[in-house]
């Protein structure tokens, strides 16, 4: 029986991919070293943050190795022009929509505690995220041009996100004044900033297929970066001034 080395899995895949699976490991550490400094009634920010790039170490660690991708065929409509045809496929990673499932709604969570919002508007915002992150895997996973429908509805749910990110949360975190707003601002206005991107690259990338899937590693992974590891930074060191109390925590 001849051996054939092309099952493409757990082939070495991407130094890059390695290394922003290191950076979101050595964050989890950080954030973990940094609980342990303050006392236990005050580390719920700390174990929401360390959960996120945890995560998101696990699925670096999947892409860096070739894995949590499937080739999917690209129908060429390039903008701007009327060539259209099938043309080969491109490595959709899907395991990033898993990674976002599980952090996209703790990162909300981060910041919606920290404006001391009521239950019921912290379920309707991340409710509003997971049809989000849904709308964009599937929209990858399509080949034709519906895929542009299901990025409309993902980017519907994200401006509701974004809504109330700007009208609760701000007033909430307002009426706390002192470092809750401080903290709900610096690391909010972070937040919807960086989240802009993201429909952003997957138009050029999953979407439009303008991007080489190189460039794309990079633009997801500093990305990712900035959004998680940037984020909580911020919202950490925002949080040592608050009283968990005073959220209600
Ligand atoms: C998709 C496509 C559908 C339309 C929109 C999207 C937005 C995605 C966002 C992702 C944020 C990810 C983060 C990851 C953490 O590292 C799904 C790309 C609006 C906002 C913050």
């Amino acid at each position: 029986v001849s051996q054939h080395a092309n099952l493409e899995i757990t082939t070495h895949g991407s130094n890059w991919l390695f290394a922003v699976c290191a950076v979101m490991g050595t964050a989890t550490l950080v954030f973990l070293g940094l609980a342990f400094t303050r006392p236990s009634s005050h580390r719920h920010f700390h174990y929401i943050t360390a959960g996120i790039t945890f995560v998101a170490c696990i699925a670096y660690f999947a892409m860096g190795s070739n894995l949590g991708q499937t080739p999917i065929a690209v129908e060429f409509v390039r903008p701007f022009s009327s060539h259209v045809g099938a043309a080969g496929t491109r490595e959709i990673f899907y395991v990033r929509y898993i990674d976002w499932f599980i952090t996209t709604p703790l990162l909300l969570l981060d910041l919606l505690l920290t404006a001391g919002l009521p239950r019921s508007t912290i379920l309707c915002t991340i409710f509003a995220d997971l049809i989000m992150v849904v709308c964009g895997l599937v929209g990858a996973l399509v080949r034709t041009r519906y895929k542009w429908g299901f990025w409309t509805f993902g980017t519907a749910s994200f401006l509701f996100v974004v809504w109330q990110l700007l009208w609760d949360g701000r007033r909430h975190a307002a009426a706390h004044g002192g470092a809750i707003q401080k903290t709900y601002l610096s690391a909010g206005v972070l937040l919807i900033f960086v989240w802009f991107l993201y429909p952003v690259a997957w138009g050029l990338c999953e979407g439009g297929n303008v991007l080489h899937p190189d460039s794309e590693a990079i633009f997801y992974g500093v990305l990712d970066i900035v959004s998680k590891v940037g984020f909580g930074a911020v919202l950490l060191w925002g949080h040592r001034g608050i009283d968990p109390a005073d959220l209600g925590l």
